[in-house]
């Protein structure tokens, strides 16, 4: 589905005349609005990288990059192990917003303005910045009915940046954890440190610490129909394979989800999660997602490779099922929307997008607010 020109419909066409889905209200979500031919989406490209230490500092390298070991068959993996004595987590009440990905730009502007006549004063040659997983959410929003979301956006010397706002309904969720669900969120990361390797040559270590402030984070750019995009998401490891293909192609996601053990489990695995996973890695160009199956103790039974082309076969014999396309196409008009409702450029001004299941997407306007979110450093000095 990626498109370095134009693309030829391979399934049929299907226009909805005189049925816009922006109205006074705003933005529409149902999803037969969406179901028209794949918009063009270019190959994802990485412009650069970057790593957060154990301590979340920034540095403009690979050097937090971990190298995928194949484990067996059936690993047999215990990832309640180290739970009480080797986890230092981030503390996710601490509210990054695009920081990293600022601090990277500004490490690397060459890469990303043209000084030209038409561009004097070196602006940036994208419409739009922000993290990979905020796009995952816009992907996947036909098809949410259980959490909505707020996105905060700023016009700034052109470029449109947008930042998630935590929504009450998310920050209650995160404050009243049950134990459990707070030990399960650790099992994805033990299931990294079973399967990744820090150097090429070396072997995972089980018996480490698993400290999730650590992180590497591509940075791609790429064009959804007309909207020239710049976005960074984390990537768990990559092929260490020296002849593997370069970056994205050579990187790999890593994911648990609990063993598939009946008809109706495997349809909501495919309904619910496949979307999330296919969403999450189609927009970087991340080709493949291995997923470990876990049992109800934490322990990892088997371990199978998606190929994230071969996600949207996977999944066509399901009924009610999601579609590429109208994920694609609801992003693209999602962000044609903002395009045209963002035109205040000014940092201090920001513009809060609002979507609740089975609503419309909706937008306020806030001057000088709680939701202002580019740093004095960073306008400071891009404008230099
Ligand atoms: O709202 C967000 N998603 C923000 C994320 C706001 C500001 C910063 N970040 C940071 C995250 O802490 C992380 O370093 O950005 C990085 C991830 O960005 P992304 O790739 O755009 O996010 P997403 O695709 O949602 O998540 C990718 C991975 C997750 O892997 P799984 O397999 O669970 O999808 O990033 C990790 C997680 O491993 N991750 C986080 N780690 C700690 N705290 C968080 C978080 N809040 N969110 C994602
Ligand atoms: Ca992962």
């Amino acid at each position: 589905h990626y498109k370095s020109k134009h693309f030829k419909p391979s399934h049929h066409q299907q226009y909805h005349s005189g049925s816009n889905p922006v109205s006074s209200r705003g933005l529409s979500t149902r999803r037969e609005l969406y179901e028209r031919d794949f918009p063009v989406y270019k190959q994802p490209v990485e412009v650069g990288s970057f790593s957060l230490d154990s301590r979340r500092r920034f540095f403009n390298d690979a050097r937090q990059l971990r190298y995928y070991v194949e484990p067996d068959k059936e690993p047999n993996f215990d990832l309640r192990d180290g739970y009480k004595d080797r986890f230092i987590k981030r503390d996710d009440s601490v509210k990054e917003k695009l920081d990293h990905i600022l601090r990277w730009i500004l490490a690397n502007r060459s890469k990303l303005s043209s000084k030209s006549a038409e561009n004097k004063s070196c602006a940036l040659d994208v419409d739009f910045v922000t993290w990979r997983g905020h796009l995952t959410k816009l992907l996947t929003t036909p098809y949410e009915a259980r959490e909505g979301w707020l996105l905060a956006v700023t016009r700034f010397r052109d470029t449109l940046y947008i930042s998630e706002v935590e929504t009450e309904a998310a920050r209650r969720e995160r404050e009243n954890r049950t134990g459990r669900h707070e030990e399960m969120m650790y099992w994805g990361y033990k299931f990294e440190q079973y399967t990744c390797a820090d150097t090429v040559h070396s072997s995972p270590d089980p018996g480490g610490v698993v400290n999730t402030n650590e992180a590497f984070c591509t940075v791609v750019q790429t064009r959804l129909a007309d909207h020239r995009l710049l976005f960074s998401g984390e990537v768990d490891c990559r092929d260490k394979d020296p002849n593997a293909p370069g970056p994205p192609a050579c990187y790999i996601e890593l994911k648990t989800s609990a063993e598939i053990c009946t008809p109706k489990q495997r349809s909501n695995f495919h309904r619910f999660k496949l979307l999330k996973w296919w969403a999450q890695s189609f927009l970087p160009g991340v080709p493949r997602v291995v997923a470990g199956f876990r049992d109800h103790d934490g322990v990892v039974v088997s371990v199978e490779t998606f190929p994230i082309s071969k996600i949207s076969h996977l999944i066509k014999n399901e009924q009610n099922c999601w579609k590429p396309t109208v994920c694609m196409n609801f992003c693209c008009d999602f962000l044609s929307f903002v395009k045209q409702t963002v035109t205040e450029d000014d940092p201090s001004v920001v513009y809060l997008f609002s979507y609740e299941p089975h609503r419309d997407v909706t937008y306020s306007l806030h001057r000088d607010s709680q939701y202002s979110f580019l740093p004095q450093w960073y306008m400071e000095e891009i404008t230099r």
